[in-house]
């Protein structure tokens, strides 16, 4: 089954930013869809069950933002 993973995002100043982690997380195996909002500076994260979120912080920091699992 799908899971959903709520990272906060620290960083994101525009809307590229915005584009530029969507892509990051949409681009890790098992992600199915992600969603960034820069006004509450979440995301949303639909993806396969099992998968780390550690994966999805790793994908966001290495876009240079600060990703951590939300609540
Ligand atoms: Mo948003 Mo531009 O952080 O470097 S301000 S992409």
């Amino acid at each position: 089954p799908e899971e959903t993973t709520d990272l906060s995002v620290e960083g994101m100043t525009c809307a590229s930013c915005v584009g530029r982690i969507e892509r990051a997380l949409r681009a890790v195996p098992g992600v199915r869809e992600a969603s960034v909002n820069l006004a509450t500076g979440r995301a949303v994260v639909r993806h396969v069950g099992g998968l780390d979120p550690a994966t999805l912080e790793t994908a966001v920091d290495l876009v240079g933002y600060a990703a951590r699992r939300a609540a």
